[in-house]
């Protein structure tokens, strides 16, 4: 049988086609002896460069492949291969042989790409961006990123799901980790939060059990990236401290729109602390400027089939686009007399303080602008650890605090396998660093000198690496005393009080979904004792919700359970816990997707895309084909973003049906056309039309039910339809 030569056809990459798309020209094979350059040009041996091989060329197309002068592609010691494409064999068609140096270097380092993954948070987006500071905060904290109006600090974060692994889908009902690293130049400042203020338990010591009831189940392997599941519920109904939680795990913020669409909580209380020492106890939270927006249950099952990237996509796309999203950093400061007086323990993770109590006091904006450049590299080996402050930041005795302070240095070992992880790009502070710590696996750095100790009188009082007693972090002086003993403080002791007053603090239609959600999560319990334990809980809260629960699950309201001190049910509505409170009040960042057809009226079209577009909004096509379509009155094709199938409704904010004539009748035969419109109705969007689409309303079933929400762009402009559409939902809708 003939044999294909290495430096003929069959081992050559592709050529592009003449007229063909605009791909990489790769050179032709045979690829001619390149001279030895090093893959690393411009390295020296002090400075070695590894990133100049797939830089993106300015108009974004990747270059530097082998040939045309460039640098060859090497072995990783960085020796020139003549042939990438063939193995060593005996013979044309013989074993390969183990002298194959160049195969084993690249299989090797294949072999070992994976890392272990997170325990929780598993499945996260990461994004660069900045920090501008308000004001000069020096009054209470003399953290320097706070020292005056408009100082910036460079921020990496990474949102993520917790459950859920590595590649589970992203819009899972969970809570979401919203983890942000300040490169300060007083050193890394980890602001490891998630988007709830509060947490399912009150001690650290518990957080195994947690996790391992909500992740799937050790018998079987699942479910996956869910809470819906017995062992789950089975391990909050025994934790009552859980039921605050649940309430906000239950309501749809743990189904957000988007990244950009949440609010971010450092949950527990931490410290400000002024040059002289002087401390204020603090809380953090990140406020949207997008304002807030979720999805409908619903809509997120059938998302996470369409695109189970959804969260990554959107922000991905968000920031290419240069709409970059940005949240307001706002802190609750306290004093140890408000702390002495509050109703609830501030130590406890699993009470907030209510804004309308302790108002949120802007102090400095944050804008993601920049996608990583290698995902692995950046999100997957960021390293964030809730110990990570400054000199101006300290930790409060909050239990769980205290223990995650301890687990984010020990998982990080673990993961990335050598204590030198905070020399990787994304962990080195971009301050000086000056310590004597040494070697240790992966060493990247040339600790020169003869003096690795200290103290030490080889690098001079003055030159080395002393502590600064003035300036260094400092833990505040605090005074301490007690017996030691394992207990939970009586202080912690109430768990249902707030978690009636967030009931009681949302809107009719967030209620509703909160009820839904718990009456389907427990109807996935198999146990029917489970689903009673959690209702008893619940009749702490609301009698109206566990009535309402029991109902939707079919069983008998049980006795309510004996609670540790008896809940409170006068605490004060918090109109700022509802999601309505920080809706947004535009289109801006919001997606409308246009159904089109053959015949479909370009000049609306273009007024419409014109119309989202400068109201900060996107705009995306589908049609039958992905081709495209014939537009009114032109002859060439008009390429469209999806095709039908792959671009159902619920990736959209609000559709608009441009097709029509036979057009419209020929996709209102298409199944997924069907769906795109009655999901779009049924998940209270915006539909705007044109009379011609009329086949559309008819196959989705919406014909005559159109509400106020229903636009025929025959009498409204588009730039009407866009106000129109600033309000999202139309929630009074029956569905
Ligand atoms: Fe975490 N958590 N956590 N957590 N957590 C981790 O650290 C832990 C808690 C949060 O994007 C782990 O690097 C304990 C509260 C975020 O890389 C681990 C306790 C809050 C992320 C860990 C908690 C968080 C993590 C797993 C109970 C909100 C992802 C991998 C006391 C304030 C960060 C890792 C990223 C990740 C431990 C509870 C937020 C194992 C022991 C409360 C956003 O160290």
């Amino acid at each position: 049988m003939p044999q294909p030569d290495p430096a003929t056809e069959a081992s050559r990459t592709p050529a592009v086609e003449a007229g063909g798309p605009q791909l990489p020209t790769y050179p032709q094979d045979p690829v001619p002896p390149q001279p030895p350059t090093p893959s690393n040009a411009g390295a020296t041996a002090d400075n070695p460069v590894y990133t100049d091989r797939t830089e993106p060329g300015e108009g974004g197309e990747l270059h530097q492949l082998p040939g045309n002068g460039i640098p060859p592609l090497t072995t990783s010691q960085g020796q020139p291969l003549s042939d990438d494409q063939n193995s060593l064999k005996v013979g044309d068609r013989g074993p390969t042989l183990l002298e194959d140096h160049a195969f084993r270097d690249k299989m090797f380092h294949f072999d070992h790409e994976r890392i272990p993954e997170r325990v929780v948070h598993a499945r996260g987006y990461g994004a660069h961006g900045t920090f501008t500071a308000a004001e000069d905060l020096s009054d209470l904290t003399r953290a320097s990123l706070f020292a005056e109006a408009g100082k910036e600090t460079p921020v990496f974060v990474r949102f993520s799901t917790v459950a859920g692994n590595l590649g589970s889908f992203d819009l899972a009902r969970d809570v979401r980790g919203f983890a942000t690293k300040f490169y300060t130049d007083e050193g890394n400042w980890d602001l490891v939060g998630n988007n709830i203020p509060v947490f399912f338990i009150q001690d650290a010591l518990k957080f195994p059990d947690l996790v391992h009831a909500v992740k799937e189940e050790q018998d079987r392997g699942w479910p996956q990236a869910q809470s819906a599941h017995d062992t789950f519920w089975d391990f909050v109904g025994l934790m009552p401290e859980s039921t605050h939680m649940l309430l906000w795990q239950m309501s749809d913020r743990t189904i957000p729109r988007s990244f950009r669409f949440m609010q971010g909580f450092g949950v527990h209380t931490f410290r400000f602390v002024d040059a002289d020492g002087a401390s204020t106890f603090v809380k953090f939270h990140w406020v949207p400027r997008q304002g807030l927006q979720s999805v409908v249950w619903n809509e997120a099952v059938k998302i996470n089939g369409a695109d189970p990237d959804f969260h990554r996509r959107d922000l991905w796309t968000a920031i290419t686009n240069g709409d970059f999203p940005e949240w307001d950093l706002c802190v609750q400061t306290f004093d140890d007399d408000f702390a002495d007086s509050f109703e609830f323990d501030v130590l406890d993770s699993t009470k907030i303080i209510p804004e309308e109590q302790v108002p949120l006091r802007v102090i400095g904006t944050m804008r993601l602008d920049r996608v990583v450049d290698n995902v692995f590299s950046e999100t997957e080996q960021v390293a964030f650890m809730s110990q990570n402050v400054v000199p101006g930041i300290d930790f409060s005795n909050d239990p769980l605090l205290q223990g995650r302070n301890f687990s984010y240095l020990d998982t990080q070992l673990k993961r990335l396998g050598s204590t030198n992880f905070s020399q990787l790009p994304v962990n080195a502070p971009r301050c000086p660093v000056m310590h004597f710590q040494r070697d240790g696996h992966m060493q990247m750095g040339r600790q020169a000198g003869r003096a690795n100790y200290e103290p030490n009188s080889f690098t001079g009082a003055a030159a080395g690496p002393r502590a600064d007693r003035d300036a260094g972090f400092r833990t505040v002086e605090r005074p301490e005393s007690g017996t030691t003993r394992r207990v939970r403080a009586e202080s912690f002791a109430d768990h249902y009080s707030q978690a009636g007053q967030f009931w009681r603090s949302q809107t009719a239609v967030e209620q509703d979904h909160i009820r839904m959600a718990f009456v389907f999560e427990l109807s996935r319990c198999e146990i029917p004792a489970i689903r009673q334990r959690v209702v008893a809980n619940l009749r702490n809260v609301d009698e109206e919700l566990a009535a309402g629960v029991a109902d939707g699950l079919g069983m008998d309201l049980p006795e309510a359970t004996e609670p540790a001190v008896a809940p409170r049910h006068d605490l004060p509505d918090s109109p700022a816990l509802s999601m309505a409170f920080r809706a947004p009040d535009s289109f801006a960042g919001r997606k409308l997707g246009i159904l089109v057809s053959d015949g479909t009226d370009g000049a609306l079209l273009d007024a419409l895309t014109q119309a989202v577009t400068s109201a900060g909004g996107l705009v995306e096509t589908a049609a039958l084909k992905v081709g495209g379509v014939v537009l009114a009155g032109s002859k060439a094709r008009t390429p469209v973003d999806h095709k039908i199938d792959g671009a159902p409704s619920v990736l959209f904010d609000a559709v608009a049906l441009l097709a029509t004539g036979e057009g419209a009748t020929e996709l209102a035969g298409h199944p997924a056309v069907r769906d795109f419109v009655s999901d779009a109705f049924s998940h209270y969007k915006h539909i705007a039309y044109v009379e011609g689409a009329q086949p559309l309303l008819d196959v989705g079933g919406v014909a005559d039910r159109l509400d106020e929400a229903c636009h025929d762009l025959g009498s409204v402009t588009p730039d009407d339809l866009v106000t129109a559409l600033a309000g999202l939902r139309r929630w009074e809708r029956d569905v």
